[in-house]
């Protein structure tokens, strides 16, 4: 089949005006953070599963290979195209269910948006699990895709924890559809957490199905500073122990703040700068009590310098401004982004160690992340471009040296899997490449991406 061919049969799959060539692929040919860019051959928007399967079949035929994409909002290359891809993007497929408060599931098409579905929940007064800075773009296709992780995964689990259900176009265009949302449901092999985080190299995911939960009536939220990251550390272990309801650990450092503030993005939270700061959150049933045993926490922990605890949600999204801010804040300044996680006891000697594999490459890091997870976004400023796959390197050797996973939330898309060897064992991965061989035999979907080259 000719490129012309091709374009025509999606023409005619999804409409003239949904197949974006030229200057209108701007924004869906380079990732979000400049880093991954490549010239596809077309954008394709579908407008239903039907549409998508059309797609499928189109690019199959002509032997074109396809990422599909939602927000773009990913941070390893994912969902962005190389060179001769065609971008499937999911945006159209947006439809937001109400919950059901039967079942406590929500439907959604896989292009909404988390905050539109996050909304959709609220109005019923319930909630979804999965919350990232991200949430007014990132799509719930991309969401579930990649198994997000985000800031509420202590006390509600990865996005695994919350897909019930979902519907998918594999590669040869049969579509799955697994929608009943059946809490009891062992019917063989789970094709549903198959697909949640394959990072789009099995199907395009079209719908999902997830859990909603009652909305809890009242948030605290404690914003600490500290002496350094084993007081960080102590601190976790005493809200861990102490706060029912615990929603959210996250942590940040002097460093990302102080680009934070000179950004505008936010003001100052104490008057001494301090080495580290932690975020905590509660929710229960009122207030009064969670700020209570927020701040009976923090009162026991030795290093703490100052804190700062809010039950209002103006003052709650301020505290959460200083977090959350730091990816945009980050990004003009082109960071090399590694996103790990280490067993929190292995924390402080991690951290401490990391300055060192910085400097070696000529960088500087910048951390902050979800402190309840181990998890922490290594953000290394000033390193020469010749040097950032060794800097790469350093980086994820360190986290595999201890006990960490190279990959905790953001996938592995294009940018780790040449280090796939440090998180899994050559069976875990001959394993992964049967799995990929067995449902997409001619790398249709999404090729290059989680697995390396043979
Ligand atoms: C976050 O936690 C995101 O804010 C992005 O996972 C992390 O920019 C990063 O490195
Ligand atoms: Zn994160």
């Amino acid at each position: 089949v000719s490129a012309a061919g091709l374009l025509a049969r999606l023409r005619a799959a999804v409409g003239d005006a949904h197949v974006l060539r030229g200057g209108l692929v701007a924004g869906y040919d380079t990732d979000w953070t400049g880093r991954w860019q490549g010239r596809p051959v077309a954008v394709v928007r579908p407008g239903s599963t039907n549409e998508v399967r059309e797609v499928v079949l189109a690019c199959a035929a002509a032997g074109v290979p396809l990422v599909p994409q939602g927000g773009n909002t990913g941070l390893v290359g994912a969902a962005a195209p190389a060179d001769g891809e065609v971008v499937l993007s999911t945006r159209r497929l947006d439809a937001v269910g109400v919950p059901d408060p039967g079942t406590g599931t929500l439907e959604a098409g896989a292009g909404a948006t988390l905050q539109r579905v996050q909304d959709a929940a609220r109005a019923a007064e319930f909630e979804v699990g999965v919350d990232l800075a991200s949430r007014g773009s990132a799509t719930v296709g991309g969401v579930v895709a990649t198994n997000a992780g985000g800031a509420r995964v202590l006390r509600a689990g990865t996005t695994r924890q919350q897909v019930l259900g979902l519907e998918a176009v594999l590669a040869d265009g049969s579509i799955v559809t697994r929608m009943s949302g059946l809490p009891k449901d062992n019917v063989g092999y789970d094709l549903v957490q198959l697909l949640t985080g394959s990072e789009g190299t099995l199907a395009v995911i079209t719908r999902v199905l997830l859990q909603v939960t009652p909305r809890p009536p009242a948030r605290a939220t404690a914003l600490v500073a500290l002496d350094g990251v084993p007081a960080a550390v102590e601190l976790l272990i005493t809200l861990r122990a102490g706060v029912a309801g615990l929603d959210a650990v996250e942590f940040l450092t002097a460093d990302g703040l102080e680009l934070v503030v000179a950004a505008g993005r936010a003001r100052a939270p104490f008057a001494e700068p301090a080495p580290v700061l932690v975020l905590a959150e509660a929710v229960g049933l009122d207030a009064d009590t969670l700020v209570e045993a927020l701040a009976e926490a923090v009162a026991s922990v030795s290093g703490v310098r100052d804190a700062a605890v809010a039950a209002s949600d103006a003052d709650r999204a301020r505290l959460w401004e200083v977090r959350e801010a730091h990816t945009e804040v980050l990004a003009p300044l082109r960071p090399v982004k590694l996103d790990v996680a280490v067993p929190v006891p292995a924390l402080a000697a991690f951290v401490a160690e990391l300055s060192g594999v910085a400097a070696a490459g000529g960088g500087h890091p910048v951390l902050f992340g979800h402190l309840a997870e181990g998890n922490v976004h290594v953000n290394v400023l000033g390193v020469p471009p010749e040097r950032e796959l060794d800097v790469t390197d350093a980086v994820l050797r360190l986290v595999a040296a201890h006990g960490g996973s190279i990959s905790a939330e953001h996938g592995i898309g294009r940018a780790k899997r040449e280090w796939l060897h440090l998180g899994r064992s050559a069976a875990d991965i001959a394993a992964m490449r049967r799995v990929k061989a067995a449902l997409d035999p001619a790398g249709l979907l999404s090729p290059g991406r989680v697995l390396p080259d043979v």
